[in-house]
């Protein structure tokens, strides 16, 4: 077995075909049977995500928590930009500990609310680049606004092994460079914060493309982000192939894109299936094809 990645599991969320109505109208079967499946799939956390939960945050938030912790032992990632919501989450859950706070982002306001919450608690938390000028442009101001919420959790206690950097993933309709800079970033973090985790939505990436396809660029760049020694990634655990890469049982296509990366270039006449996938791909990320919609036929 090679590298893992743990997964946190995306697909309990109020915008969801299956968990959206059900968690508006607190019915707890389809959320429950979600959450077992997400943990029979592999995930190490499940993530709940209530989105900003303008009008009843504060409720919603303490009823999934609860539904979970009454069916599952998985721990939680607890999933908002509503600080109320965030804070009755962490009032009721049970399993505080192993749980992670999804997200503190560097806008001060939420930096003041969030920071004591979470030390009270002694759970993980998701540091999210993200500042009160929204996302970060390059891996310089991703490296200021790592240092600076770095220093603001440290100094309540919080240490780095608590802490999962999330330079926040841009689609490759945003094109290559952008992609790759958080990748450099990621290298520049181990500097920054030794012995702090990190995590990526993965699905950012694919954001735009077309649904039948956005599958292979999520997967590829899983692998990308696993050369920069990435600890944890936002996945839709239904996708098996996905999985097995997060388990560390694809070590030959890790091996073949990690190569590349160090500017080896295989021959794509002795590739197929998934593995010539991961090259093509691996070719549109990076920036050495043009992306367009085709990249896997050419
Ligand atoms: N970083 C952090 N947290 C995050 C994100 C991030 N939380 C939200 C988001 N990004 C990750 N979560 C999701 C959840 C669902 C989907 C994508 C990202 C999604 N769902 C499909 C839908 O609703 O249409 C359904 C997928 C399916 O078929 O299951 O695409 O970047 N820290």
């Amino acid at each position: 077995m090679g590298q893992v990645v743990l997964a946190i599991a995306e697909s309990i969320n109020i915008m969801g075909n299956r968990s959206g109505g059900a968690m508006k109208a607190r019915i707890p079967g389809p959320v429950q049977e979600m959450a077992r499946e997400e943990t029979a799939a592999g995930a190490s956390y499940l993530d709940l995500n209530i989105g900003p939960a303008r009008k009843d945050g504060t409720e919603l938030m303490p009823w999934i928590v609860e539904t979970m912790e009454a069916c599952i032992d998985t721990p939680l990632c607890l999933d908002t930009t509503n600080t109320n919501a965030m804070t009755a989450g962490f009032k009721v859950i049970k399993n505080k500990k192993a749980a992670i706070m999804n997200s503190i982002s560097a806008q001060p306001e939420r930096m003041e609310k969030l920071i004591p919450v979470a030390a009270e608690a002694g759970c993980n938390v998701i540091a999210l680049l993200w500042g009160p000028d929204g996302m970060p442009r390059d891996s310089n101001e991703r490296a200021s606004m790592s240092v600076e919420l770095l220093m603001a959790l440290n100094d309540a206690g919080i240490p780095n092994e608590r802490i999962l950097f999330d330079p926040i993933g841009t689609p490759i309709t945003l094109g290559s460079d952008q992609i790759m800079s958080g990748l450099d970033f990621m290298e520049m973090l181990k500097e920054i914060a030794p012995g702090a985790g990190s995590t990526v939505g993965l699905s950012n990436v694919s954001n735009g493309v077309a649904e039948h396809l956005r599958k292979h660029l999520d997967r590829t760049y899983l692998i990308m982000l696993m050369k920069t020694g990435i600890t944890t990634a936002i996945v839709n655990s239904y996708d098996k192939e996905l999985m097995a890469i997060c388990n560390g049982q694809r070590q030959s296509d890790v091996d073949m894109v990690h190569a590349m990366m160090d500017g080896n270039n295989p021959d794509p006449s002795t590739l197929s299936g998934v593995t010539l996938e991961h090259y093509k791909t691996y070719k549109a990320l990076s920036g050495q094809t043009i992306f367009s919609e085709s990249w896997l036929e050419l």
